[in-house]
């Protein structure tokens, strides 16, 4: 597909993710919604272009693995497993309730796609590790993508596994991490300085790069050099993310680590992000 019109549509799924992550919020009345309005872009690009997947057989052992290590954003990957056609749409109206296969945290054993159980931050890249010296120990030459928060910057585990996936040379693992700078008590980096971040990980022999996670061309960009590169090394794509992107009231509301807001006010939302759509604002 031409750039152009490629981007166009990737931008076209980002808005679709948005609004099925938007409307489980509504039924719930509450939820991790900035999360999935932030990472919407990346996920689009994930699941529309860079993963080799077969919606009809998620467990086919050829596909890229993604893992959510961040699990509280599960939200926001039953959004693009929805766009990617792994879960069927109308599921979005069980989000969290009891016998869902969607539940509020995301969990292996409930959801197709879902590649591991989260809760516990901090776990993603260690898992993510054993996974690619698994594939290429058996030659298949999927991808692992380990999808994390600033807040798993925090974590101990993230640096051993960052460690030891340059020294095993593993080039088939890319990891992304989201900088939204927000956890549950604040601005990440007030809680725990992470800056330089770009320097951190290439210091841990990493080929980095850092994008505005919320520039489709810039996304698409990055994970297209992050898959070919010729390099013995594991790739990191660092995305400076805006929660709550594409709702403005979202985005500068105090405190949107978790977000409960009036019935009325998910309608608002959504018609905001139609018209959005419609101007080209959000692209
Ligand atoms: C090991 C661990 N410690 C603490 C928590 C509690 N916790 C849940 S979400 C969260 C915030 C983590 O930061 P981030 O994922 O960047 O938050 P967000 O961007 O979603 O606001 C914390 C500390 C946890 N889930 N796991
Ligand atoms: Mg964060």
């Amino acid at each position: 597909m031409e750039r152009t019109a490629l981007i166009k549509s990737i931008s076209q799924a980002a808005y679709r993710i948005r609004r099925y992550a938007l409307r489980m919020g509504e039924v719930q009345g509450q939820g991790y919604v900035g999360q999935a309005l932030g990472l919407a872009d990346m996920l689009a690009v994930a699941y529309t272009h860079a993963l080799n997947y077969q919606p009809q057989d998620p467990e086919w052992e050829g596909r890229d693995r993604f893992l959510l290590s961040h699990g509280h954003f599960a939200i926001a990957h039953y959004a693009a497993l929805i766009e990617a056609g792994i879960i069927p749409q109308d599921e979005l109206e069980t989000y969290g309730s009891d016998d869902s296969r969607l539940p509020m945290s995301g969990m292996a054993s409930y959801t197709p796609g879902m590649e591991m159980s989260g809760g516990s931050l901090g776990q993603g890249l260690v898992i993510a590790v054993g996974m690619a010296l698994g594939l290429r120990l058996k030659k298949n030459p999927a991808f692992v993508y380990n999808s994390m928060s600033d807040g798993e910057l925090d974590e101990g585990s993230t640096w051993e596994a960052a460690m030891s996936a340059a020294h095993h040379g593993l080039a088939n693992l890319i990891c992304l991490v989201d900088i939204n700078n927000q956890q549950a008590d604040g601005n990440s980096n007030k809680i725990l300085g992470f800056e330089p971040i770009a320097d951190k990980w290439q210091a841990f022999g990493w080929h980095v790069q850092r994008v505005n996670g919320n520039d489709i061309e810039a996304v698409l960009n990055a994970f297209d050099i992050a898959r070919k590169l010729p390099d013995a090394k594991p790739r990191v794509i660092i995305l400076d993310t805006l929660m709550g992107t594409g709702v403005p009231f979202l985005e500068t509301r105090d405190k949107n680590h978790f977000i409960r807001v009036d019935a009325a006010e998910w309608q608002q939302a959504l018609a905001i992000l139609d018209a959005s759509q419609t101007t080209g604002a959000a692209q």
